[in-house]
């Protein structure tokens, strides 16, 4: 029943536009479902000369980072993707002195490689210096190797550098978006073989490869390449909860060490508390080679 009062008579309201600031991030996988996320204000909108880089401040999980429409990096995912990309390899590596980045523009890969004094040269290549101009102004955090001695960024195509330098490298990584547009040369098996050349004789590689529920092709075909170029490929996985099915995983290609059997126990005891990770232990280092069964068939040749 309405509420009525003789000198005005009806009451007109609407309570449901109480709150008209509703703006929410929506992300489609596949089209059929997706991601959303609820925004406070756009903090940054722009176009590079490559993609669209929108900061976004959002209600759950702090700022985020979005290219060309694709969540890429948020204060509040607890640095998984950056720390599990990072740490994996150079834990597994004896001496990781020397370590390339492909790509990783957000710098969260490059200020976790560098938390490792055995790191002497960090080197990012990312195509796009607006992205890492744009992070450097909203993810303090994420950055902060830029101001590391040891850094040494570039911006350049990751593939054409790669397949003229004559430098060799440890560990490289390849802190991708996806594999449309220019990025998509670099999920081929032409690059990884690239990869391979500039790797030293113990190198290890470990490349981002996608999600494992929604991206299924991409994995058994970047696994199936993989394998035909390195002696030993493993996956392994983590929780990403703001990009597509908030599982992920990354391809480890080594000439020589295995990711378990490697593990440098002793170095990560003395490191662990001055790292001051979010989401990486020595537990989750092993834990996250346990794949489901669904997983399994999709690297199982
Ligand atoms: N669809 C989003 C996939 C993002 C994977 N790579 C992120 C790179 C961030 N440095």
């Amino acid at each position: 029943m309405s509420k009525k009062s003789k000198a005005n008579g009806r009451v007109v309201s609407e309570p449901g536009m109480d709150n008209t600031l509703n703006m929410w991030y929506t992300e489609l996988h596949e089209n059929h479902s997706g991601n959303i996320f609820r925004v406070e204000r756009t903090l940054e909108s722009t176009q590079s000369k490559f993609q669209r880089i929108d900061v976004l401040e959002t209600t759950g999980l702090g700022k985020a980072l979005a290219l060309y429409g694709s969540l890429m990096a948020a204060e509040g995912d607890h640095n998984a993707y950056n720390e599990m990309l990072a740490h994996v390899p150079l834990f597994s590596h004896p001496a990781p002195a020397n370590v390339l980045i492909i790509g990783g523009g957000d710098c969260g890969c490059l200020t976790n490689v560098l938390k490792h004094p055995q790191v002497k040269r960090a080197t990012m290549c990312e195509i796009d210096k607006m992205v890492v101009e744009v992070s450097r102004r909203n993810f303090p955090k994420l950055t902060r190797g830029l101001d590391d001695s040891r850094a040494k960024v570039m911006f350049k195509d990751g593939k054409k550098f790669l397949e003229t330098t004559e430098k060799k490298f440890d560990v490289i990584l390849l802190d991708l978006s996806d594999p449309i547009g220019p990025a998509a040369e670099l999920f081929q098996k032409s690059f990884h073989q690239t990869v391979y050349d500039r790797l030293n004789d113990d190198g290890i590689l470990v490349a981002q490869s996608e999600s494992p529920f929604f991206n299924q092709e991409t994995v058994r075909n970047m696994f199936a390449n993989l394998s035909e170029i390195f002696p030993l490929v493993k996956l392994y996985l983590c929780h990403m909860i703001i990009y597509p099915s908030a599982l992920w995983s990354f391809a480890f290609c080594s000439k020589q060490y295995h990711p378990l059997d490697s593990f440098d126990h002793n170095r990560y005891r003395k490191l662990a508390r001055s790292m001051k990770n979010e989401y990486y232990n020595d537990d989750v280092h092993f834990g996250s080679f346990a794949l489901p069964q669904f997983v399994k068939k999709l690297v199982t040749l």
